[in-house]
């Protein structure tokens, strides 16, 4: 076994540093009531707005958290739901489609935020809606005290900020389903696909709770203090309990906090009052903190039962309906977390090249315990668990406790110094020379506590999904001169990942060999499990439904919705419903079988029985397929993405704003290496919901992405937002709301023109040889020509020539510019290329005013008969084609050399 000696980092503060600032003896035990003269307004302006600004970094030995993003706005997704007054992220994946909002960051800019995490990408899990409360309001919120106590409180926030001592530390929240995503490939759970980026980590400012319930005087024989949120969900509030020894326990740190890296609590975080419990999974720590109830026995709320447990593995969806016992069995219930580690670097899909002069590699990521236990130490193995590596740890929660004495941070004394408990993640790193990761299949990594609790090889799957903490795998391929790095799943819908991969290949995951065949052994026939077909019709049903039928029902009032053919009435489980109302109501008249499907657990496909109806008929089936979703995946990959007579579903995988109106949207395709199937000049048409009105809408566009690119597709889209007194495109918004992880539909390709090369066009099928295309553009109009455009200068055997007329209001409005300006600097020979703006900047030294006559006689000139060797290309907005064709009439060009996309 082979190790490399390499020495472990900051696994306690230098000694020389502890001698600098003494650790103090606990702090909280000393008077807690403070000086109540202070006014609360006093308070509020004592608190640096902006730390970065206000207090110089060099006297600091602890990390503060990185800026936020001063610009996020509500997003067009979010304004349609009751959550249309909360600003978010649009970085963040949304796991349970658009709402309710439970999101996390993409792993690798979690971890490049460092130890703290920002609030625009600190994960969320919100049961239901957020409650609206003004800032105006947020001082006069009021909660109480009650249950087992002498003196019930019912309390402001003002006065939790004047009357008790407050006090600052990091905490990292983790929630309890975090890399649950796992869980689900290998079997599905009642649960949604977390990836490993259910955790954050945010200094929180706030009371120690155990200073409030010794106010109110705890009765004998109270044990537990529960929760309550002001969140009323399906099943009543959100609320939940911890034990009453572990709120009155300083070294649990267990804290009602109002505000979050310095700033009061955001409304995602609980705005404006919240519980965070270190050391235990997120889900103890309750938002829109309403009421503490001081009690005996352990919580009775619904989401304290039926959530955040991990009930025996052998306890499938379907028992466990039938099981009230096994819920409320404390013994189930997760209180700390357990340990867990995963690799942020090499990312999934992140490639490295063996050329060149590095010699190692960086693998970087994250670990934590729970219970305020420390990480003692990371091990990674190159051959799946048969020799370890001892990896570098840095527990940066530490430089906080070398902090002076007295130190005060937003407006809370940092309550660090004297505790040992780890309530943080940690980050750990080893470089591993580039030859060994070449020879390796996979990097595994495990944690251990300092209770020497190792996280285990084999995953212990459960119905909830929670705690999944086995090794932690990212898998090694080797392409040509480069490794492409795979880790275990992508969250929520979005594919990729091996484990995914080795199931569609008929691997078993549970093998205890991540579903890899064990070499020299015999193969151990699969478990039938997967196979099992959960039932979803009712067999007394018979009625014949139409989708006429149907679509009378696409409403609030009694949603009907169709799975695999069967019509279901969802109006009785509208209440009910764990995913809310508006799920239902979306699907209403529609097929739902594909979300359908992908999200819900066995047990909720075997409640569908009770609300079904009926079966679509035939040719409904057949109608509701054409205008709806495409049914089946087709069983073979296909080599190109795009079919023309049947939709394809893409997933929406990134959007990158390119500037104020335009963004690029990337499509993943259904595998790495298929290509779209898209001809150079064709177009495609792209098919998605009114998020609102659930109507499809259908365009067609041109992507920009080259014909040759595999696994992905790339469309520029130019987004026409509502502004007052104007409609914006319907299309647009509606793809510009749609989330990361989502699919659109496409179909194709479309067009009468394709360019098959070196002159050669093909036009309404009849070929033809151009000896110089003039292209006429304005706006998004850009985007066929810009394909024709790189064909032609791309090829160097290409002796066509070119002319480029693009027109735009201002400078920014030119899309694609620099890749325009780059192709044809290489090729100044074969093209003329000429802007021209109607409202350019006085900078502006280019061609000004609209595309007209007299620019267009002057370029490309009049009557040119050539036999067909020039051809007009023209795409842009209706009125830019509408005159560029009358001014080419009146030069006398005829039809058949002009082309419109
Ligand atoms: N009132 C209320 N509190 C709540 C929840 C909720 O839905 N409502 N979700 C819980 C869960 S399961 C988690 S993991 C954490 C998440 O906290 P965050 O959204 O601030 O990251 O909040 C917890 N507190
Ligand atoms: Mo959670």
């Amino acid at each position: 076994m082979e190790i490399l000696n390499l020495p472990i980092e900051s696994q306690q503060p230098p000694a020389e540093n502890l001698l600098r600032y003494p650790p103090s003896p606990p702090a909280t035990q000393s008077s807690s009531r403070r000086d109540s003269s202070v006014s609360c307004d006093f308070e509020l302006q004592k608190l640096p707005h902006n730390v970065h600004e206000s207090e110089p970094e060099s006297f600091r030995t602890y990390p503060l958290p990185p800026r936020s993003r001063p610009d996020n706005n509500v997003l067009a997704e979010d304004l349609k739901t009751p959550d249309h007054h909360v600003a978010r992220d649009p970085r963040l994946i949304r796991l349970t489609g658009t709402h309710p909002f439970n999101v996390e960051a993409p792993l690798s800019e979690l971890f490049d935020e460092g130890f703290i995490t920002t609030k625009d990408l600190h994960y969320v899990r919100n049961h239901g809606a957020v409650p609206l409360v003004e800032d105006s309001e947020t001082m006069d919120w009021e909660f109480t005290i009650e249950g087992m106590i002498e003196t019930p409180i019912r309390m402001t926030l003002a006065q939790l900020i004047n009357e008790y001592e407050q006090v600052t530390y990091p905490v990292t929240l983790v929630c309890a389903g975090n890399r649950r995503k796992e869980q689900n490939i290998v079997r599905k759970t009642k649960g949604f696909s977390w990836g490993a980026a259910g955790l954050s980590t945010a200094l929180w400012t706030g009371v120690v709770i155990g200073d409030l319930i010794k106010a109110a005087g705890p009765k004998r024989g109270a044990k537990y203090v529960c929760f309550e949120g002001a969140d009323k969900l399906p099943n009543g509030y959100y609320g939940t309990c911890v034990k009453m020894n572990w709120a009155m326990d300083p070294n649990r740190g267990i804290m009602v906090a109002h505000r979050m890296n310095g700033e009061p609590l955001p409304p995602d975080h609980g705005k404006p009052l919240r519980v965070i419990v270190p050391g235990q999974i997120g889900g103890r720590s309750v938002k829109w903190l309403k009421r503490i109830i001081v009690t005996a026995a352990p919580s009775d709320n619904w989401y304290h039962i039926y959530d955040n447990r991990v009930l025996p593995t052998m306890i499938t969806p379907e028992m466990s309906a039938n099981m009230p016992d096994a819920w409320k069995d404390e013994r189930y219930a997760i209180y700390d977390l357990n340990t867990n580690s995963a690799t942020c670097y090499p990312a999934h899909d992140e490639r490295l090249a063996l050329a060149g002069n590095i010699q190692t590699y960086r693998v970087r990521g994250y670990a934590y315990a729970g219970g305020g236990k420390r990480v003692t130490r990371v091990e990674v193995t190159l051959d799946k668990g048969k020799s370890w590596i001892l990896a570098n740890i840095s527990y940066p929660e530490d430089e906080y406790r070398l902090a002076p004495e007295g130190e005060e941070l937003f407006g809370g004394r940092l309550d660090m110094s004297w505790r040992e408990a780890c309530f943080c993640w940690c980050f750990w790193y080893l470089d591993i020379p580039l030859s060994q990761l070449q020879a390796a299949d996979d990097i595994l990594v495990r944690a251990m506590d300092e209770s020497m609790m190792v996280q285990p090889r084999d995953m212990y799957w459960s119905v909830l999904g929670m705690m999944n903490n086995p090794w932690f795998r990212v898998v090694i391929h080797k392409e040509g001169h480069s490794l492409r790095f795979e880790h275990p799943a992508q969250p929520a819908l979005i594919p990729g990942g091996w484990m995914e991969r080795v199931k569609k290949n008929g691997g078993n995951l549970s093998n205890g060999y991540w579903g890899e065949k064990v070499s020299g052994e015999e193969e151990i026939p699969v478990e039938e499990e997967q196979a099992k077909e959960i039932c979803m019709v009712g067999k007394d049903v018979t009625r014949i439904i139409t989708i006429d039928e149907l679509k009378s029902h696409d409403n609030e009032n009694e949603p009907w919705f169709v799975v695999n053919g069967q019509v279901y009435d969802g109006t009785k489980f509208l209440e009910g419903h764990p995913g809310g109302a508006a799920s239902i109501i979306g699907a209403a008249g529609q097929d739902a079988s594909e979300e359908f499907l992908a999200i819900h657990s066995e047990n909720a496909k075997a409640m569908l029985v009770d609300y079904h109806i009926g079966s679509l008929d035939e040719s409904s089936r057949t109608a509701l397929a054409d205008g709806g979703s495409a049914a089946g995946i087709s069983p073979a990959p296909r080599a190109t993405f795009l079919q023309s007579k049947a939709w394809t579903k893409a997933i929406l995988s990134a959007k990158k704003k390119i500037s104020d109106d335009t963004k690029i949207f990337t499509f993943d395709l259904e595998h790495a290496n298929q290509t779209s199937g898209l001809p150079i000049g064709q177009h495609l048409m792209m098919r998605l919901r009114d998020p609102v009105t659930r109507e499809a809408i259908i365009r067609s566009y041109t992507p920009i992405s080259e014909v040759t690119e595999k696994g992905k597709l790339h469309v520029l889209i130019k987004i026409y937002y509502d502004i007052p007194g104007r409609k914006g495109g319907k299309m647009t918004q509606a793809l510009d709301s749609i989330p990361i992880g989502h699919f659109v539909d496409f179909k194709g390709p479309v067009g009468k023109f394709e360019y098959l090369g070196r002159g050669l066009c093909s036009i309404q099928g009849q070929r033809r040889t151009v000896k110089r295309f003039v292209m006429i553009c304005g706006g998004s109009g850009i985007t066929p020509i810009f394909q024709v455009l790189r064909a032609v200068l791309t090829d160097r055997e290409d002796p066509t020539t070119c002319l480029v007329i693009d027109g735009n209001r201002v400078e920014q409005d030119i899309l694609c510019k620099a890749d325009i300006d780059g192709m044809v600097a290489d090729n100044k020979s074969k093209c003329r290329l000429l802007y021209t703006l109607s409202r350019p900047e006085p900078s502006w030294a280019g061609l000004k005013g609209r595309i007209n006559k007299e620019l267009l006689e002057k370029e490309i000139g009049t009557c040119r008969s050539t036999n067909g060797e020039d051809l007009v290309l023209v795409c842009g907005p209706e009125p830019l084609e509408e005159s560029v064709h009358s001014i080419l009439k009146e030069l006398c060009w005829k039809d058949e050399n002009i082309l419109f996309f």
